[in-house]
């Protein structure tokens, strides 16, 4: 909760540092008593809300301890309630594509398909350029939630895992150990000559190569 709220004021401060440097952006709509960056409504003191380097100023914290200066009461009751909205609005944007089958979230992770087979290259390329990365269970939660996907389309997945220079070693995209598998019965059984993995729809996990047509399957 307090790293989503975290993150959330980073947004806030990126959206508002963004907009601080642009001749013309909307201001927030919802909020009544929070002014937008166009200057339609209480233009002299939101510019002071960001200081030169584009970070936010510190205030009073709301716990009641004192923070850093700068940054007047009100102005951070505005920001809190603006966090609260954009919380709210989040979490019913979630709702509706949730509902919709086009996403799915598990503890922290969101999981999304584009519904194409590709290689393991340009899967991960899209999920990259989307922002995210090849779907990667970490656990068996975090696996039955890509399973429900794999099912859905009826298609085997790559997973983002591939094998590294010692055969049978399998690490995580990033390099890192795995520290869950599912491997399917007799596998992994490439011995090097198949450095991917596949999901199979009972959730089970086959090394492969990597040059087939697999569904895309990405997290965020
Ligand atoms: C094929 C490939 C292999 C897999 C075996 C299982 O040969 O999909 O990756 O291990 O089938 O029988
Ligand atoms: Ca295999």
């Amino acid at each position: 909760m307090l790293s989503y709220s975290s993150y959330l004021l980073t947004a806030v401060a990126a959206l508002l540092a963004t907009c601080h440097a642009l001749p013309k952006c909307p201001g927030i709509p919802g909020l009544p008593d929070v002014p937008g960056q166009d200057g339609l409504k209480g233009q002299p003191h939101l510019p002071g809300l960001i200081e030169p380097s584009g970070s936010l100023m510190g205030s009073a914290g709301r716990d009641g301890l004192p923070g850093p200066q700068g940054l007047p009461d009100s102005l951070d009751t505005e920001l809190h309630n603006v966090l609260v909205n954009l919380k709210h609005r989040l979490s019913r944007l979630e709702g509706v594509l949730a509902l919709n089958g086009k996403i799915k979230e598990v503890g922290e992770k969101i999981l999304a398909s584009n519904g194409k087979k590709v290689d393991f290259a340009s899967a991960l390329e899209s999920c990259e350029e989307a922002g995210g990365t090849l779907a990667t269970p970490m656990n068996e939660e975090e696996n039955k939630a890509v399973l429900s996907i794999v099912k859905q389309y009826n298609q085997y997945a790559y997973l983002g895992i591939k094998e590294g220079g010692t055969s049978g070693q399998f690490k995580y995209i990033n390099g890192t150990p795995l520290n869950y598998t599912k491997w399917h019965q007799y596998e992994p059984n490439g011995k090097g000559t198949e450095k991917c993995v596949e999901m199979y729809t009972d959730g089970s996990w086959n090394d492969k190569k990597c040059n087939l047509y697999r569904l895309t399957i990405c997290e965020f």
